[in-house]
């Protein structure tokens, strides 16, 4: 059974919360600081699905952490929204399908964990992915014989692997699939998981590929309905920074985790720079860069300890559809078994 199937009532993060229109009495949104954090959660409200959610993730940490002892992942991917109105016409988003998270997803739990995959909604899933979202409709997968459905025989073999992989993280319970749309949903639901993921120490990675938004529209000043067209012909709109979670997260949510981030760049001249500027300020264990233009072929891995390095798919390679999530996630899979390893050292010496 799907962890979605067995919850009480679907939930659908893309339906908007209405009950919360420009309200005069919501403090307005300070300019972010480094350490205000946490102001944000005092502002916002959680989403209403919260605890059931927690209740989920709960279940299924307990379940790794009593039965199996697997290391647990947590992927986040997909773009976050950025509503404009509270009865959401209009919203702010980014380009990202989703693909290195889904796509790394499985290669983690091939690698043996157990994944949380925390996603945008409606955005690829693991092991779907290889049907959802392309150019085939899921249709021409299937023939007709003898008044019969068939799958296809051209892609019949490929679909039984896929199939098989799929059932192997349903049947062992190594997956379970938690999704947002904005990125109030986005933080509060990171926050809960992370701290849920206490129990697991260093056995917990947090593996950030979703595509956050540098900035959003406070509650205290989103209007309930669609936004009229405007008498000056223009839409001014007046946005906030998204306060820097990443510090919050390594410093308090999950100080035991592995936190592996995501840099996105579009200019390849500064994203080396950029990674190890990220390293410093939220002092975390590795920076993954990346280039919107190169993403699918090539990344640089960047370590806390100043070193960096390419992981590159030959053009062969390209060809063959590899994919490069089969190099990054065994790489960074031995950088967390390191961090682990560490961890029992210390552990053993405060003893
Ligand atoms: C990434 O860099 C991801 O690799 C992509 C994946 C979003 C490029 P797709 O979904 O794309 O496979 O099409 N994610 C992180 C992007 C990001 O917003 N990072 C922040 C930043 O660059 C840091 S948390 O400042």
């Amino acid at each position: 059974m799907s962890p979605q199937a067995k919850r009480s009532s679907v939930i659908h993060t893309s339906i908007p919360d209405a009950g919360s229109a420009i309200d005069r009495n919501i403090p307005d949104f300070p300019i972010a600081q480094l350490s205000d954090e946490e102001k944000y959660f005092r502002t916002y409200k959680a989403p209403p699905y919260l605890e059931e959610i927690e209740d989920e993730v709960r279940k299924f940490i307990d379940y790794h952490a009593t039965h199996t002892g697997k290391k647990v992942a947590l992927i986040t991917s997909g773009g976050t929204t950025v509503p404009l109105e509270n009865n959401t016409v209009r919203f702010i988003d980014n380009f990202s399908a989703g693909t290195r998270g889904a796509t790394s997803a499985e290669y983690f739990l091939e690698n043996g964990y157990a994944v949380i995959f925390l996603y945008r909604e409606f955005s690829l899933l693991p092991y779907s992915r290889h049907y959802s979202h392309t150019t085939n409709c899921f249709l021409d997968y299937m023939t007709e014989s003898n008044n019969k459905i068939e799958i296809n025989p051209d892609f019949a073999d490929e679909m039984l692997m896929i199939l098989r992989k799929y059932k192997k993280a349903k049947d062992s319970n190594s997956l379970l699939v938690i999704p947002f749309t904005t990125v109030n949903q986005y933080l509060y639901t990171l926050r809960s998981i992370a701290i849920l993921l206490q129990k697991v120490g260093s056995k917990a990675l947090f593996f950030l590929a979703a595509a956050v938004s540098d900035f959003f529209l406070p509650q205290s000043r989103m209007p309930q309905h669609k936004i009229q067209s405007q008498s000056t012909g223009k839409l001014i709109i007046d946005l906030e920074q998204v306060p820097k979670f990443l510090r919050r997260l390594v410093d308090n949510w999950a100080p035991s985790g592995m936190i592996v981030s995501f840099k996105l760049e579009t200019d390849s001249s500064i994203l080396i720079d950029k990674a190890k500027t990220a390293l410093d300020r939220y002092q975390h264990q590795l920076v993954i860069g990346n280039l919107l233009q190169t993403r699918k072929k090539e990344v640089v891995i960047v370590a806390s300890n100043d070193q960096s390095h390419w992981i590159k798919l030959t053009d062969e390679e390209v060809k063959e559809n590899m994919e490069i999530e089969s190099l990054i996630v065994p790489e960074v899979a031995e950088h967390h078994e390191k961090w682990i390893s560490n961890h029992i050292k210390k552990e053993q010496e405060s003893h």
